[in-house]
């Protein structure tokens, strides 16, 4: 029974390993990536070839942007142009206003912490800068130039993520109450 037991050992010993070895290699495979999908309330890093709808902004240094409110259906990948008209440095942060308030706060204490995540872009003047997002929650969620003095103005849009209206599974999947 002893000796049984030693290729199950062995077989468990082996198994083990695998994962270690394909964990380093995942490990590496992140370092290397420049997008990090990682799910947030207000959706996930989208890719380029799902993009169906591309949106351009401007940002200004009357800390305004245009336009102020955009609508996506849940599920849609948008690629936002950005362009700064003005002459100093804009970015376009998405999150939830929680999440920018706080964002702003600490940008406040350290103005030249750096930050760098897919669903924010910073854009010189004159230039154009771009995020490639996909709303794949619904609700409703800002977006906002974090700047020192331009959160404060009021330099912060508004996106309207519309709920898919599940139509093909209702009824189907689920019984009738
Ligand atoms: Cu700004």
């Amino acid at each position: 029974m002893i000796f049984a037991a030693s290729p199950l050992l062995l077989s468990l010993l082996l198994l083990g390993a695998s994962p270690a070895f394909a964990h380093g290699e995942e490990a590496h495979a992140k370092k290397a990536g420049s997008v990090r999908m990682e799910q947030k309330v207000w959706g996930i890093a989208g890719q380029t070839k799902a993009v169906k709808r591309t949106i351009a902004i401007q940002m200004g240094d009357n800390m305004r942007f245009t336009p102020e409110r955009i609508e996506v259906a849940q599920g849609e990948t948008l690629r936002l142009t950005l362009t700064n008209t003005g002459k100093v440095m804009h970015e376009l942060v998405i999150g939830t206003q929680k999440e920018l308030a706080e964002h702003a706060e600490l940008m406040k204490r350290f103005p030249n912490m750096e930050h760098d995540e897919p669903y924010m872009a910073h854009v010189a003047p004159g230039e154009t800068g771009e995020i490639i997002w996909t709303f794949n929650r619904p609700g409703e969620f800002d977006f906002a130039c974090l700047l020192p003095g331009h959160f404060e103005a009021g330099m912060v849009g508004k996106i309207v993520v519309k709920a898919s209206t599940g139509a093909k599974n209702d009824g189907q999947n689920k019984p009738k109450l």
